[in-house]
């Protein structure tokens, strides 16, 4: 495998000798593209997206920490902005590690693992982190790529002497063909909180049909037994596979919310990608003092 660097060191690529590659923006530890071996993209990017860390990226997969959306209601991150401040602030690249050195991966099976760091001391940390959630705290993100799949993990530490209470989500933006082919399965029968149905938030999706269409705006907290699949004309295309996330965030904003956001183009472009967001997001992970947090999510191609 090959770890280069970018010019203006803002951003890290990784090649497996297979051909498949991943890029990871330092600012958020974002990781703001994945290619098959074919070069073929799996992850989807707004042509407006800002990579220069004047905003977080729009697309990729944004690391959202310590707070999932925004939690009024919530005193120790209630002064966060929206989806923290994990995809705001510069991470440091602590290394790389291949399938020659990773102990036990048989040489066939080429694996690269670039980790990055972010701690509350990190001259990079956005300074809304310090004003608005003073705790001791450092976040270790892993990105795996293998052949056919990308697993991204975090361990967020507790250095402080108190307890915190965090959220933590992967905020993917998967690539597709055209949303109104796409099919998920996984979700059947699952609770979900609708962020679009505000009056009736409260729902449980049918077990029949057991696959979920996206036929508008789509905001939807899950909480899945298993794992969930995209499916695009009646075709697998992505596994995505959870370690300790309970929560699967599903959206797509649809053409008027498109519309409405700055960054995101073209505007149409929301027929070309879903949100499939795992994380542990409904209610709060408390971490002890000298304790951590652990989540991973591994995105596998089916096709
Ligand atoms: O994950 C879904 C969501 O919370 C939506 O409600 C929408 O706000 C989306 O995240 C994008 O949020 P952002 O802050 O990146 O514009």
């Amino acid at each position: 495998a090959t770890v280069t660097f970018s010019e203006d060191n803002s951003r890290v690529r990784a090649e497996l000798p297979t051909g498949e590659s991943v890029e990871v923006l330092l600012y958020g530890a974002t990781v703001i593209s994945w290619k098959d071996a074919s070069g073929d993209e799996k992850l989807w990017l707004s042509d407006a997206a800002k990579l220069d860390g004047s905003r977080a990226v729009r697309g990729g997969i944004p690391v959202v920490f310590p707070v999932f959306s925004t939690a009024p209601d919530h005193p120790q991150t209630k002064d966060l902005p929206q989806h923290g401040f994990a995809r705001t602030s510069r991470w440091e690249f602590l290394g790389k590690s291949t399938s020659e050195s990773l102990v036990g991966k048989a040489a066939n099976e080429p694996t690269v693992k670039l980790d990055f760091g972010l701690s509350s001391a990190a001259p990079g940390l956005d300074p809304k982190a310090s004003a608005h959630w003073p705790f001791k705290f450092n976040l270790i993100y892993s990105v795996t790529l293998n052949q056919r799949s990308l697993t991204t993990s975090i361990v967020a530490a507790n250095d402080d002497s108190a307890p915190f209470d965090c959220q933590v989500l992967m905020h993917t933006y998967l690539r597709v063909k055209d949303i109104t082919n796409v099919e998920i399965t996984g979700l059947a029968s699952a609770p979900y909180f609708d962020k679009v149905d505000s009056a009736n938030p409260h729902k449980t999706q049918p077990a029949e049909p057991a696959a979920a269409t996206i036929t508008g705006e789509t905001d939807r907290v899950y909480t899945p037994a298993g794992d969930v699949t995209v499916a695009e004309g009646g075709v697998p295309r992505y596994r995505v596979t959870r370690e300790n996330f309970g929560n699967v965030v599903v959206w797509n904003p649809w053409a008027d919310k498109a519309r409405a956001i700055p960054d995101f183009e073209p505007k149409h472009g929301f027929r070309n990608m879903l949100c499939v967001e795992p994380g542990a997001v409904a209610g709060w992970q408390s971490v002890e003092s000298g304790d951590a947090f652990e989540g991973a999510q591994t995105i596998t191609l089916l096709d």
